[in-house]
């Protein structure tokens, strides 16, 4: 819990990083080996909904060929939240201590994950952040860079979070982060997911620290962000801002 950063932290154990994907099948193989590289002593664990362009056949063929690499194979296209669910559940049954989250199509650097991680020893959840002194955004289409500030900077407001960035999806949590923050009420599909268990893990005290990362956007394959997602966001960020101000007024904490 926080008291400041002040106290002791336990080692921290096995690394797990989930790597959600739908239709990344020529970025897997290179991102798998940029993991395997940069942090060679953490397992992988890819979570493919059942990718029409063979990510998961891509995926099962590097598992077969690297203990390390493992496979969670999806029914259908579920959403980013869903899938990284699935994948923490799995993490958490084969005992990992740290579960890390990353996407598959090289935005966020394999070769920075090393800096979360240290930064982990003294944390609940490291946040890789591109809105913090020293972190930035490569290449990212102007309007893309909007709708994320944007939307940190509103789910800021709405939740009264001092988390600079509250949307993005390169994080390392502590497992026990995770079960403390309770995974089975979380709902939320797409990218709000990312806001939704970072409001959970600062709500319930976890001591939450932000590190700069150089975002890259991608350079093969398309984005899944879409319009649904963004109405999911903005929907869902406003209730829980409602919510979260109606039990401070009537003295309750928020679920
Ligand atoms: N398993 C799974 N992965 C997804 C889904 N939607 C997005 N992803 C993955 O989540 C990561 C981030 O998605 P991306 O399209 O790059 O989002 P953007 O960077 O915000 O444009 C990528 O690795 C995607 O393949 C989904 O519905 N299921
Ligand atoms: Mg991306």
């Amino acid at each position: 819990m926080n008291d400041g950063g002040q106290r002791r932290y336990d080692p921290l154990g096995r690394t797990l990083v989930i790597i959600p994907t739908y239709n990344e099948a020529e970025n897997i193989k290179p991102i798998v080996s940029r993991v395997r590289a940069a942090v060679p002593e953490a397992d992988i664990l890819v979570a493919d909904d059942n990718s029409p362009d063979g990510t998961g056949k891509l995926a099962d063929e590097l598992a077969s060929a690297d203990e390390r690499v493992h496979v969670l194979h999806r029914k259908s296209k579920e959403g980013l939240g869903a899938a990284y669910l699935a994948g923490f559940r799995w993490g958490m049954e084969h005992d990992y201590g740290v579960l890390v989250e990353m996407d598959a199509d090289g935005s966020h650097q394999p070769e920075e994950l090393p800096r979360l991680l240290t930064a982990l020893k003294g944390a609940d959840l490291v946040l890789g952040s591109r809105w913090v002194p020293g972190g930035r955004v490569v290449n990212w289409p102007k309007s893309r860079e909007m709708i994320s500030r944007g939307g940190s900077t509103y789910s800021r407001l709405m939740l009264g979070l001092r988390t600079r960035d509250v949307t993005g999806g390169y994080r390392a949590f502590r497992t026990e982060t995770l079960k403390g923050i309770g995974l089975d009420e979380v709902a939320s599909q797409g990218y709000c997911f990312q806001v939704d268990l970072a409001r959970r893990a600062i709500d319930a005290g976890y001591h939450v620290v932000e590190v700069p990362i150089t975002f890259v956007d991608r350079e093969i394959g398309d984005s899944k962000m879409s319009r649904d997602i963004l109405v999911e966001a903005l929907w869902r960020v406003t209730a829980w801002g409602v919510t979260t101000r109606t039990n401070r007024v009537l003295g309750r904490r928020t679920p």
